[in-house]
């Protein structure tokens, strides 16, 4: 038997496993105990991460989808095909009729050539991931206030932690084994604040738990400087040197007494003013937080609000503090890293400078798009309105897990021409003209990089099963449009770091033993566990006055209640690996709706009774749960089951900065189904 060393394709925790081989077959997985991330430890997904590999449903072979069926083809005919179609394109519409979508699921070499492959060859700016749906708020709102958009702080700091503030974040379901870390500090005698509003485990041993609405953290927030200012317990010290802004920020904050916010969040002015001082006076505090406050119209609003909090109390900027984004996807960190969005290349460098551009053209010998791209949200309103032709997806499944599905079904049948790369026919692949089979992260060889900016190597376990990586689709098809791109992941390492001045340092023999965690300015460079130490990216740390807002969509007579979706233990987004796992799928088989104990009353609605939620866009049948861990007035789904697609009823509103849907909050009805 071998064992391959390897990391985690699930959550952006990035832990470390064997997968064991034998005759060429996956047979197992087991936990790394020298991986400085997960110590040995695994969740259950990453337990069974090579269960899905072999199943057989697998694509193996290239689809063309001929008379409205898919027909199997040979990569010659399938790549000859592509390359036809998006040179006829090209011709008849110019590169900007392209739209571009990397995968997170990939490695960084993968996203890499993708987003050279859209804008070197193709010649289009039109290149994003699903980073939109999910923690771009992070990206725009810590890169206005700390100039990087990226995790302060490292894992090994929680478990030493004094007080850690936990909003918008379900570390024991979405990042079990920083969950894990999370039960070291409370064992250690951390305190612990939550504040969801849903009683989420770490809820239950919780020192405080604030309940509070859905969509008004802003209010919270803000309550709790003002609270902390007027107590005096900020930081004078830190503000003066590490800040500037805090008078304008006072200007806003002032008005925002715990009492005053009351109505808005639905929280005791007691609790926020206990809250407050246990962050504020505790000293190693930190913040860890997800896409409870990402995916709102206020999403960058709301990462700015935590920001300020923490710059307040100089929770910042030194070990054992900081802000904790928790990254979702294995490698959504190294696809945002790699330049896989509208606005910079590699290493978060603008496309907007002339001077980077410049140092990009001399690099691929062309000539580079100039200007700032669509965003995924945008390039769906885009190809509705007729201006996009082709999109080009790999490793996404719009069609699942962007939000109101409907919109999103016309978005892609506005296009002339659409290739999805895939590892199974997903419900993005079936609307494909092209189907190219990839291979999964067992099946080749690069690097991911984990929530805490650390690079970790991906190792081929197998042969890809459908015969080529995504990187060789890429690089063949490139070559086939008359640009001949290198393909082998390590020298794309290489490249990749050549150009991209905070990651010059890293190369795959230097990822050997625990990875690096960038910054790597140079070679010799060790890795930087807490970024602005000292000084912040941008120099000083900015505070920005942000005030609150409701929610796009608030209840009304119409539809009473506030839909929330999130996540499950059992499964991964879209489902497409974890609900063929058996003992996964045991667990939760199918989808569901919370519903509070006194509405289910009220509505006669009755456990695993059929139920139809409905909203301004779509309806849904699936049965009802009732749960007191969610307030009156709110229902909640989880979104991995594609044959109850949950988001056929979510709204496409978005924040107008980083424009993520607000998947975390819209109006809703619920009635019962007879019979
Ligand atoms: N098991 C599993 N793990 C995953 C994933 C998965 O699908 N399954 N997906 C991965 C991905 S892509 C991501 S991005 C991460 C996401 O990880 P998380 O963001 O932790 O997961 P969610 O369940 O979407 O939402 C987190 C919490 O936000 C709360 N919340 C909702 N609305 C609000 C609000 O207005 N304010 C506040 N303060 N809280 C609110 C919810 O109740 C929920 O407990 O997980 C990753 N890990
Ligand atoms: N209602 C609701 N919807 C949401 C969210 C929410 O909180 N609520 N969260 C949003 C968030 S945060 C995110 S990140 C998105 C995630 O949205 P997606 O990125 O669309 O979801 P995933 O299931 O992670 O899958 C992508 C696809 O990649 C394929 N895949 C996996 N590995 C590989 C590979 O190596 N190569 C190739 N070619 N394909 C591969 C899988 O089969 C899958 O179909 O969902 C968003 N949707
Ligand atoms: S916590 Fe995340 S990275 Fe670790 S095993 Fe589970 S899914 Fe994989
Ligand atoms: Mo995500």
């Amino acid at each position: 038997m071998a064992r391959v060393l390897t990391t985690c394709p699930y959550c952006g925790v990035g832990c470390g496993f064997y997968l064991e081989v034998v005759d060429g077959r996956l047979v197992g997985v087991i936990p790394s105990r020298s991986n400085s991330v997960s110590k040995g430890r695994l969740c259950v997904k990453g337990w069974h991460a090579h269960e899905p590999i072999q199943h057989p449903d697998r694509l193996r072979a290239p689809l063309i989808k001929k008379n409205g069926k898919f027909e199997e083809v040979s990569w010659d005919e399938a790549l000859e095909f592509v390359a036809g179609r998006l040179k006829e394109i090209k011709t008849k519409y110019g590169p900007e009729a392209f739209a571009v979508c990397t995968s997170a699921r990939c490695t960084n070499e993968e996203n890499y050539l993708m987003m050279k492959f859209a804008r070197a060859v193709l010649g289009t700016k039109n290149v994003d991931h699903c980073a939109r749906t999910c923690h771009a708020a992070t990206v725009s709102g810590l890169n206005q206030s700390f100039g990087s958009g990226a995790s302060t702080n490292s894992y090994d700091e929680l478990p030493f932690m004094d007080c850690i503030l936990i909003i918008g974040s379900n570390p024991t379901e979405a990042h079990p084994i920083v969950g894990w870390r999370v039960r070291s500090a409370i064992d250690n005698g951390a305190k612990i604040i939550v504040c969801d509003p849903r009683k989420i485990l770490p809820a239950e041993s919780a020192d405080i738990y604030i309940q509070h609405y859905p969509g008004t953290d802003i209010a919270l927030i803000n309550a709790m400087i003002n609270f902390i200012v007027t107590q005096n317990l900020h930081n004078k010290e830190f503000i003066e040197e590490r800040t500037e802004g805090f008078e304008q920020l006072w200007q806003v904050v002032k008005d925002y007494t715990p009492e005053s916010v009351e109505g808005i969040t639905g929280i005791k002015s007691s609790q926020i003013k206990q809250a407050a001082k246990l962050y504020a006076a505790s000293k190693r505090s930190c913040i860890m937080y997800s896409l409870g406050m990402t995916e709102h119209i206020v999403g960058t609003d709301n990462i700015i609000s935590m920001a300020n909090l923490a710059m307040v109390c100089g929770h910042v900027g030194k070990e054992f503090s900081g802000l904790y984004p928790m990254r979702g996807q294995n490698n959504v960190q190294g696809a945002c890293d790699m330049g896989a969005l509208p606005n910079v290349y590699s290493g978060y460098q603008s496309v907007a400078d002339e001077e980077v551009r410049d140092k990009f053209e001399k690099l691929w010998k062309v000539d580079l798009p100039s200007g700032t791209g669509l965003t995924l949200t945008d390039m769906m309103f885009k190809a509705i309105e007729g201006a996009l032709k082709c999109f080009y997806i790999i490793g996404e499944d719009q069609l699942r897990t962007d939000p109101d599905t409907h919109m999103i079904e016309r978005a892609l049948g506005s296009l002339d021409f659409l290739v999805v790369q895939e590892i199974f026919l997903s419900e993005t692949a079936k609307k494909a003209d092209v189907v190219l089979p990839g291979a999964s992260f067992a099946e080749k060889d690069g690097t991911f990089t984990c929530a805490e900016r650390r690079f970790q190597r991906v190792r081929k376990a197998i042969e890809p099963i459908s015969g080529k990586t995504d990187g060789d689709i890429i690089c063949e098809i490139s070559k086939r449009l008359g640009y001949v791109m290198e393909s082998d992941p390590k020298k794309v390492c290489d490249e990749m770091a050549s150009v991209s001045p905070i990651f010059a340092g890293v190369s795959f023999e230097r990822l050997e033993g625990n990875g690096l965690q960038w910054p790597v300015p140079s070679k010799d460079h060790p890795g930087t566990p807490v970024v602005h130490l000292g000084k912040f990216r941008r120099g000083a740390g900015k505070f920005i006055p942000v005030k609150n807002k409701p929610p796009a969509e608030v209840p009304d007579k119409e539809y009473p209640f506030v839909l929330s979706t999130g996540r499950l233990l059992f499964h991964y987004n879209t489902g497409t690996m974890t609900t063929r796992v058996a003992n996964l799928i045991r667990e939760y088989p199918r989808n569901f709706v919370q519903i509070n104990t006194t509405d289910a009353e009220r509505l006669d609605i009755k456990r695993r009774q059929k139920v139809k939620v409905k909203t301004r866009r779509g309806e849904l049948e699936v049965l009802a749960e009732i749960t007191d861990k969610i307030k009156m007035g709110v229902l909640w789904m989880p979104f991995h089951f594609s044959n109850e697609p949950t988001n056929v009823l979510t709204n496409s509103a978005f924040d107008p900065v980083c424009r993520t849907g607000e998947y975390k909050v819209c109006a809703a009805r619920i009635e019962k189904v007879e019979g």
